[in-house]
């Protein structure tokens, strides 16, 4: 069964024009995008989505970079994609990254990190919610 996760191009990405690249990998990984958007992250919506963090000596550092610029968050569909996307994204320190994954080959370090994904299924859909409407995820249209 297909299920959903939430990936977001972050403010590195979008500054190193990476944004085309970066999708056209996510695309040919065989995910399906279900929105995409440009916008930008305020502090308080950057401090709900990172709420999980807020604890962390990492956190000050975290808020600033995710609203220095614009950021791209897309609904990606597949079977499995939670764990598919974490692959294909790599680890959160990119010197730990895979070869071949997203981060290895385009993030800074592990507070530049280029690109989220969700860690659960159940944090995917609160994280979709985040930023898209059901109207945006085009819910009640038949296929
Ligand atoms: P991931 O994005 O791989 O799921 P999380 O959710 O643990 O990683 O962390 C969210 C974000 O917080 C990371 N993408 C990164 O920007 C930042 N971060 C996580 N751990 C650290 C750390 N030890 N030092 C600095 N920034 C961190």
């Amino acid at each position: 069964m297909n299920n959903r996760t939430l990936a977001i191009i972050k403010p590195d990405g979008v500054r190193k024009n990476l944004v085309g690249q970066i999708i056209r990998m996510i695309t040919d990984s065989g995910f399906k995008i279900k929105a995409v958007k440009m916008t930008r992250l305020t502090k308080d919506s950057a401090s709900g989505f990172y709420e999980i963090h807020k604890e962390r000596n990492f956190f000050n550092d975290l808020i600033q970079y995710m609203t220095s610029g614009p950021v791209v968050p897309i609904a990606l569909e597949k079977e499995n994609a939670v764990e598919d996307f974490r692959k294909l994204i790599g680890a959160t320190d990119p010197a730990k990254a895979a070869e071949g994954t997203i981060r290895k080959l385009f993030a800074k370090d592990i507070t530049e990190n280029v690109i989220h994904g969700s860690d659960s299924d159940a944090n995917a859909a609160i994280e979709i919610s985040h930023f898209f409407s059901r109207k945006e995820l085009l819910e009640n249209y038949p296929e």
